[in-house]
């Protein structure tokens, strides 16, 4: 008695796999264009370890908030960079030398980063720059701001420290970086500062 019952229940229970198999198959189906696309973002998931994903405290009093990501790919750092709370107009942003944001003022930060001992200048500008003078930007009437930069000559945790931005520092500044001044710029208080740290 209890053999013929259990032979009928897994009658039912295979009945209902392959139902539900066939299901699943009508559903693949439909589903091939999503499981491709997926399968193509495997490789680049497999990198996430280059990528930091960064919020900034705000700094001399300052009601800035924002967050900031590095994502390296093909030997390129992309940074995009979202603010909050700015006063309307100009900003410097650069990278400093130590990520150590704990100063009141975010001095502790240390001055601009220049592993290739240049003068401060204009990112690109023949006379010489740090590789941390990223350059100004422009906050709405809001006091938000969205900063995008791109550049071959940084790298996520590289073994080349001319160019490895961990262990640096973002700051974003009160005022504009005049790009003359040395050795930073005369773009006065730092508002907001976040480490560069995995
Ligand atoms: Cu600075
Ligand atoms: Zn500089």
């Amino acid at each position: 008695m209890n053999y013929i019952k259990l032979t009928f229940l897994s009658a039912c229970l295979i009945t209902l796999v392959n139902c539900k198999e066939t299901k699943k198959n009508a559903d693949k189906a439909a589903d091939t264009m999503e499981t491709e696309m997926e399968n193509m973002a495997e490789p680049e998931e497999m990198q996430e370890d280059k990528t930091l994903a960064l919020s900034v405290t705000s700094k001399s009093d300052s009601n800035v908030k924002g967050e900031v990501t590095f994502k390296e790919e093909n030997g390129e750092v992309m940074m995009k960079a979202e603010f909050s709370g700015l006063t309307e107009g100009d900003h410097a942003i650069h990278l400093h030398e130590t990520a150590d944001c704990s100063a009141h003022d975010g001095k502790s930060a240390g001055g601009h980063w220049n592993p290739t001992d240049k003068p401060h200048g204009k990112w690109g500008d023949e006379a010489g720059y740090h590789k941390g003078d990223i350059g100004n930007f422009v906050a709405d009437a809001d006091g938000n701001a969205t900063v995008e930069f791109a550049t071959e000559e940084w790298c996520i945790e590289c073994d080349d420290d001319s160019k490895n931005i961990v262990g640096r520092a973002v700051i974003v500044h009160k005022g504009k970086d005049d790009f003359t001044s040395q050795p930073s710029g005369a773009a006065g208080a730092r508002v907001a500062c976040t480490p560069i740290t995995k």
